[in-house]
């Protein structure tokens, strides 16, 4: 089986400022696991384990979405709204585009019964899970810059596998699709 998801990926340069960021927050007492900064992306959809067999036909739906590229912002790191959360990330929003093309992914999807999110899409490039919080956390947080890292233009998305490792998740892309 080969786990597989849907994504945006950042440009690298974005990538690094956002990890730069993301440094000052080694300061906090949470336990925090942080994204490798040069696999910071958009994921549009999950798919979870899917047979090996069954790749090409996901590829080939995938290949059959379209949309004009479009601008992504990308905000400043925030918690994800929880009291204490567990996923710190960068809301990405591009006004009802990314929303849009998560959704188009799903319909493209849902044929080869991949039951589509329930939960409403929200936009956003994962920067650290939180495994245990501490209150520290939130006033690192609050003194990060309030300013964004810019935006950015949506031209591809890929099919990617994850590997877990004890390392962390190794991707490899399996297909791009340019929009
Ligand atoms: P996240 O950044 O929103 O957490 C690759 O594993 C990507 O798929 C992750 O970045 C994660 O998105 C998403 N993902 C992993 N496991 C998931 C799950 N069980 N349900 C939904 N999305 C998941």
């Amino acid at each position: 089986m080969v786990r597989t998801f849907v994504a945006v990926d950042l440009p690298d340069d974005l990538r690094a400022r956002i990890g730069g960021v993301a440094e000052a927050l080694r300061e906090s007492r949470a336990r925090l696991s942080f994204v490798d900064p040069a696999l910071i992306h958009v994921t549009l959809a999950f798919l979870g384990e899917v047979p090996p067999e069954r790749l090409p036909a996901v590829a080939g739906a995938l290949a059959g979405v379209r949309q004009p590229p479009f601008e992504v912002r990308v905000g400043p790191i925030a918690g994800d709204g929880r009291r204490e959360p567990r996923t710190l990330w960068c809301p990405c929003t591009g006004n009802g585009s990314l929303a849009g093309l998560a959704a188009g992914v799903a319909r493209a999807l849902e044929p080869l019964g991949f039951t589509p999110e329930r939960r409403p899409f929200r936009g956003h490039a994962t920067v650290a899970r939180v495994r245990s919080f501490h209150p520290s956390l939130g006033d690192l947080l609050a003194d990060l810059p309030p300013d964004g890292f810019g935006a950015f233009t949506v031209d591809r998305f890929r099919l990617k596998q994850s590997t877990l490792t004890p390392s962390g998740p190794i991707y490899d892309d399996l297909s791009e699709v340019l929009l």
